[in-house]
This record gives C-alpha cells, structure tokens and sequence, in this order.
C-alpha cells in the first residue's frame, strides 16, 4: 500500500516532463508566425537542455556572485548559481550526436541574451516601439561566432533547481499598424546527465 501511494506522484511526474512543449506556448492574439518560431526555438532548447550535462551548466556572474564571493569580476562565467533567474547560460549537451550517452557530448553551447541599444532593463518601453525590455537572444556554439537566435525577446530567463530548469522565453513583434503581438513559453526541462 505504501509502495502504490510513492509511485502516484512519480508517474505524475513522468507525464508532466513528456507533456508536448507546444502545450506551454501560450499566445496573447492571433499571430500564428510568432508563435510558430517561439515554438521552433523552445523545442530546440528543450531537447539541447535535456541532453546537457547538468555539471557543465554556468552564467556569467553578477554583482551578487561578487558579493557573495562566487566571482570575482561581473560577467565571468560560474558554475550555475540555484534558484536565482539568470539571462545566460553555457553547457555541453549530448544534442545531435548519440544523446544518452554523456561520454561522447562535446558540444558547447552559449545562450546569451542582450538588451538592445535604447533599452534598459526596467519593465518599461524606453525606445517607445511598443516593445517592453527587447532585445536579442544569442547562440554561439563551441566557441563560434555569435548565432541570431531570436530577436525581440522580452524575456530569456531561467532557473537551476537540481536537474530541473524553469525557462521563460517571451517574443514580441510589432505589424505594420503598430500593434504588438506577443507569445511565451515556460517549459520545465528535465536534464538527463549529471
Ligand atoms: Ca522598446
Ligand atoms: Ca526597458
């Protein structure tokens, strides 16, 4: 009896990790070309972040890593700091090659996230383009050069909670009229290697 109460949540579990990752778009009106490429950048990373190596994970630091002495300049890369929202984040995933097998990964990648020129980082449109903190989120792969993952990102974040991650991807795109079209994403990833 006990046996059969443990097992109830763990196959929740497995059923909410399978749970397609369209399920978590989410769209707030018709703009059926965003969401299809928030869609296409969310199924990437999720099957990259799957695969990744949950020790490799890291961000560059910022001024609390310094503080709290887990740096020693802002924007070195750390080994990823838990619970924490965190822009950017570097790991080695098995993705693309045979990815159960953590041996064979080798591949580095590199999610950035930068504001463009005109924004800061304050929850308002300091550009007036209707668009709210955007900016353009990044992807180097093995050292290369600098990837356009997505542009108008009004959010890339994320956070580290063993070997879950909880990511918030949110796109915006403005029509000829000016209207705004947003879409997000929030998967919960599960990494399979240590
Ligand atoms: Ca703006
Ligand atoms: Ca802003």
């Amino acid at each position: 009896m006990i046996v059969s109460l443990v097992c109830v949540p763990l196959l929740l579990g497995v059923i909410s990790t399978t749970t397609k990752v369209a399920d978590t778009v989410t769209v707030n009106d018709q703009s059926s070309e965003n969401e299809q490429s928030l869609g296409v950048i969310v199924e990437r990373l999720v099957k990259e972040l799957r695969a990744g190596h949950r020790a490799s994970f890291s961000t560059k630091a910022i001024a609390d890593d310094v503080t709290a002495m887990r740096a020693s300049a802002i924007g070195e890369w750390i080994p990823a700091v838990e619970a924490t929202p965190r822009k950017n984040l570097r790991f080695t995933s098995a993705e693309g090659k045979i990815s159960m097998n953590a041996v064979l990964a080798t591949d580095t990648r590199e999610y950035d996230y930068f504001l463009d020129a005109g924004e800061s980082d304050n929850g308002m449109d300091d550009d007036g383009d209707g668009m709210i903190d955007e900016g353009t989120l990044i992807l180097r792969r093995a050292g290369g050069p600098a990837l356009t993952v997505a542009r108008g990102v009004e959010a890339f974040e994320y956070e580290v909670d063993g070997r879950a991650i909880r990511l918030l991807i949110r796109i915006a795109r403005r029509d000829e009229k000016g209207r705004i079209y947003r879409v997000s994403a929030t998967p919960t990833i599960f990494v399979r290697n240590s």
